[in-house]
């Protein structure tokens, strides 16, 4: 058996686009209209009017933390114009995780913007932090009495390469020299919004929040043991895993590092040239592993890796998403176990690690890839919005309850 600290948070992850349904000032959800989306979000899982249910079902599986996210096109449909309805709901939510004894995580920003800021250049503006800091400040002030843990940006990396480098996600460029810039203006905006929410807290008198963001990180491997490949990996781990939470670092703009942790990334680089040094994989099936139903490497190793890695910037951190899609409910509770099992290596060997939260509470909408990937704790059938809790979460229920894993 393993034990996990006392003080530990355990739960799982939302996030609003992607439970909610009928985000309609959004622009994902105009693009998905505007391009012939196969599988738009609509409903999603109904989650807007369904999360009291939903917390009921994290409360019974001995959740004690919940990350969630606002949406900020519900919150200022407009330019400048906030919809209180819309932040009294949040307020409402968040009263209802506390009601359950659950410490709500609040995202700010993942994924998806109002379409009005959109339309004004988005993240690629080099206003963007002003619009973005306008709406920071008006949930803090509404939010702040009953919030604590905070994360300004969800995955600022992976939303500038899907938007930005790939083109596969509004607003489809592909342009590595725009992207620098959106992920630029994604870390002052960040810096700045840090020292916001402190503010807020400091007018209210009340004790100071604990500030992160939420990084996804994955291992690098070289696929062959060449140059190219090596030269790669080590490109990649600086740019992608680090250079984003060094430049906070900087600026003393992080309470706790929040690590969104899935798989590895197996690098085979065909020439030596800029875009095949950041982007080349293995597409040749060379790995062993066993892999999620999007395809991706089950690796466990590369948490405990990574942890150790970030074991340098002396800040607690938390795992704010791990997990797994897939139809196998049985490999779903190995990769947790596994995946518990590395971080609890890793905490023996003196990281601070403040909680785990898995991804997601429920199914939901997996972006580009639409409905068919199944992350959830919990099963949703979208025909008719019932919940069906699955023998994994139940299992995990055991670990949130008594902080221990049988091995
Ligand atoms: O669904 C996403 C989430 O929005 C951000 N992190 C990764 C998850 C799985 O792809």
């Amino acid at each position: 058996m393993i034990k996990f600290p006392s003080s530990f948070f355990w739960g799982a992850a939302t996030s609003s686009y992607q439970v909610e349904g009928a985000n309609v000032h959004s622009d994902w959800w105009e693009w998905e209209r505007r391009v012939g989306f196969k599988v738009p979000c609509g409903n999603a899982c109904r989650h807007y009017d369904l999360y009291k249910e939903d917390f009921d079902l994290a409360k019974q599986l001995g959740h004690n933390a919940h990350r969630l996210s606002i949406e900020w096109s519900r919150i200022e449909p407009e330019e400048g114009r906030f919809l209180p309805k819309e932040l009294e709901h949040y307020r409402d939510v968040i009263i209802a995780l506390r009601e359950r004894g659950i410490e709500p995580i609040i995202t700010l920003h993942h994924f998806t913007n109002s379409l009005w800021f959109a339309k004004l250049g988005g993240w690629y503006n080099k206003n963007s932090y002003k619009y973005f800091l306008r709406y920071v400040k008006k949930v803090t002030e509404f939010l702040c009495e009953n919030a604590r843990f905070w994360v300004t940006i969800n995955e600022p990396m992976v939303y500038a390469y899907h938007a930005y480098i790939l083109g596969a996600w509004p607003p489809q460029e592909k342009s590595f020299l725009r992207a620098s810039r959106v992920v630029d203006n994604l870390a002052f905006s960040h810096i700045k919004a840090y020292r916001l929410i402190n503010d807020v807290y400091k007018e209210r008198k009340l004790s100071r929040p604990s500030i992160g963001i939420a990084k996804n990180m994955q291992a690098f491997e070289p696929c062959k043991d060449t140059l190219k490949n090596r030269v790669a990996v080590h490109l990649r781990d600086r740019l992608f895993n680090f250079s984003f939470i060094d430049k906070l670092i900087k600026h003393q703009a992080l309470d706790f590092i929040g690590m969104n942790y899935y798989t590895r990334s197996l690098v085979e680089v065909k020439k030596w040239h800029f875009r095949n040094l950041f982007l080349d994989v293995c597409e040749e099936n060379h790995s062993q592993l066993k892999k999620n139903s999007l395809g991706w490497d089950i690796y466990p190793q590369g948490l405990y890796s990574l942890l150790l890695a970030l074991k340098k910037y002396n800040l607690p951190i938390f795992i704010l998403e791990n997990g797994i899609c897939t139809q196998d409910d049985t490999l779903r509770w190995d990769f947790i176990c596994q995946h518990l099992k590395s971080l609890h290596l890793a905490i023996k060997e003196g990281v601070n690690v403040l909680g785990y939260i898995y991804w997601s509470l429920i199914d939901n909408f997996e972006w580009a890839q639409g409905f068919s990937p199944r992350f959830g704790l919990i099963e949703v059938d979208y025909n008719t919005y019932n919940r069906k809790i699955r023998e994994s979460a139940r299992k995990f229920a055991r670990v949130c309850k008594t902080g221990a894993l049988d091995m």
